[in-house]
């Protein structure tokens, strides 16, 4: 199982669109598959190329190189105290994606997929440069919505060249772009329509992306790869001053990190990157395009195992309105976690991110009656009030003892209830399969509440609710360690057992003594979510 997930631009710090969107679902998989013991590498790379990079390493009075090193370095910490669990987070700037840019270049090349074309570039006059990309702005040729990149339009998604923008500006100097004739590399995507028409009709991929892409197989266009310098990316061999547009190098990135971790560990590229393993791409739904047309064909004609799934998830709102830096409502991770416990970010982030590509949204009230209803009023209180009466009555887990119907019951449940939730996970199911957990978590409430351990008598009936109710709190855990790996080493901990793999419940026994038992979070108050939500309105 070959996971990986959007590169994200080594170009300013993690905002929390696309942890929901890519990061953490992608994550909760490859925890998830882990521990049903399958051989799991999750890769991830910073994407250091292209033109966005320039524009901000130039505003921060930076060389691209040491500018894209600095956020590669912050994001990584980021993602480290969100508890995402990278095998290996690479770089699209490294010796490894030039050599295998070259190397799906010539492949590409002996294929006869490529050819050259004299384009008129738009070029500034004023700045004596070309003009790739978001060095342009202007109005989208497609749906003409203003203010979009030279790349792509982020209202409709289409992907078109600089040269189709309609009232095109340089971004530098706001000048009205000339044109200037230029040589270019093409990709002939127009091509590929039959093996992408296969492609999309025989892999299991997510229905309501396939649904769409479809409707763009009959007006494929041929792919310009080209830049011209100044770029900062990788010189395309034989041509002087040209470089490969960063849409090329960066999916090549997923395999370039797949080859450092193995060559960091001595395993050959084709153990992990080939057709008998499932290779499967996290991503947000504004790169659909690249991900299902121009990486397969990519793929294909370097003669690379194909992604046997692409989950694409929406755009994150916050506050019912599009994540904006000027409204304060573009939220970066480092301030979530500066005052949140990671694992209420994550929890909350996946109960919003259904299995398909609607867009969710982040409200800080929605987020603190979450946190509090349920992450702690249904899951942490129990796991609290169960381990800390069994202190109270001594601190060892006890044996099972008579059992009533109530009990046998629960205790039938609790046999089966990981296999309900692996039936959701395994279709990537992420929160689908958390709603099932989090009903289970009420449940288990109930049988506390219901059994009342505190009125029990009989020691035989309070040893059998205490061993089943701590089992619980064991299988919740386990369940919930994909989602919150923190807390949930937390209860293991506690509990003094050391989970095994999914749904086996058999290190759990009757005996160890509770350690250090105490509440897994803290209630988000009222001041703490007014102030958040008046940093956005002070910003805005
Ligand atoms: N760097 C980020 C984005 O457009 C872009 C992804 C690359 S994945 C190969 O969301
Ligand atoms: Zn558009």
């Amino acid at each position: 199982m070959l996971i990986t997930a959007a590169l994200p631009y080594a170009n300013g710090d993690l905002h929390l669109g696309g942890i929901r969107s890519t990061y953490l679902p992608a994550d909760v998989f490859a925890r998830y598959c882990r521990l049903q013991g399958r051989p799991v590498l999750y890769v991830c790379a910073s994407d250091e190329h292209g033109t966005p990079i320039e524009v901000n390493a130039a505003k921060e009075k930076m060389k691209p190189d040491a500018f894209v090193k600095k956020y590669h370095d912050r994001q990584e910490k980021d993602f480290q105290k969100l508890g995402m669990s990278f095998d290996v987070f690479h770089r699209t700037h490294s010796e490894e994606n030039h050599v295998l840019a070259k190397r799906f270049y010539d492949a590409a090349q002996e294929k006869g997929v490529l050819f050259t074309k004299a384009v008129e570039q738009t070029y500034c006059p004023k700045d004596e440069r070309f003009l790739p990309d978001r060095f342009v702005k202007g109005t989208c040729p497609f749906c003409a919505a203003a203010d979009q990149y030279g790349d792509g339009c982020e209202k409709c998604g289409k992907v078109y060249s600089p040269a189709d923008l309609k009232e095109p500006h340089c971004a530098l100097c706001k000048t009205v772009p000339t044109k200037k004739t230029t040589e270019h590399v093409f990709f002939k995507l127009s091509a590929c329509g039959p093996f992408l028409y296969r492609y999309l009709s025989e892999t299991n991929l997510q229905s309501d992306v396939v649904a769409y892409v479809r409707n763009w197989l009959s007006g494929l266009k041929d792919w310009d790869i080209t830049r011209d310098g100044p770029y900062f990316g990788i010189p395309i061999p034989g041509r002087k001053d040209q470089f490969f547009y960063v849409w090329f190098d960066a999916p090549i990135g997923y395999v370039a990190a797949t080859q450092a971790w193995c060559t960091a560990n001595q395993k050959d590229l084709a153990d992990w990157w080939n057709s008998k393993n499932e290779i499967v791409h996290f991503i947000g739904k504004d790169i659909v395009y690249h991900h299902y047309l121009f990486w397969p064909a990519m793929l294909d004609t370097a003669g690379f195992a194909l992604p046997t799934r692409i989950p694409t998830r929406g755009y994150l709102n916050v506050e019912g309105e599009k994540m904006s830096k000027s409204r304060g409502t573009f939220i970066l991770v480092k301030d979530v976690l500066a005052r949140f416990h990671p694992d209420s970010l994550r929890y909350y982030l996946c109960t919003i991110t259904p299995n398909t590509t609607v867009d969710g949204n982040f409200a800080w009230a929605d987020f603190q009656a979450k946190v509090n209803s349920e992450l702690i009023g249904a899951y942490g209180n129990f796991v609290y009030r169960c381990l800390s009466f069994i202190v109270k009555k001594g601190g060892t887990i006890p044996p099972l003892g008579m059992k009533t119907e109530l009990d046998a019951a629960f205790e039938k449940e609790l046999s089966t209830f990981s296999d309900v939730v692996a039936k959701d996970l395994d279709q990537i199911g992420v929160k689908e399969a958390l709603e099932k957990i989090m009903a289970f978590a009420a449940k288990s409430n109930k049988y506390f509440n219901d059994r009342a351990p505190w009125k029990l008598t009989d020691q035989s009936e309070l040893d059998t609710v205490l061993h089943l109710s701590a089992k619980a709190v064991f299988a919740l855990a386990l369940a919930l360690s994909p989602y919150l790996p923190f807390s949930s080493g937390d209860v293991f901990a506690q509990l003094g057992v050391k989970p095994k793999s999914w749904a086996d419940l058999s290190p759990f026994k009757a005996g160890p003594t509770l350690q250090d038992v105490k509440p897994l979070f803290a209630r988000i108050e009222d001041e703490a979510v007014a102030e958040e939500v008046g940093k956005m309105k002070k910003s805005g």
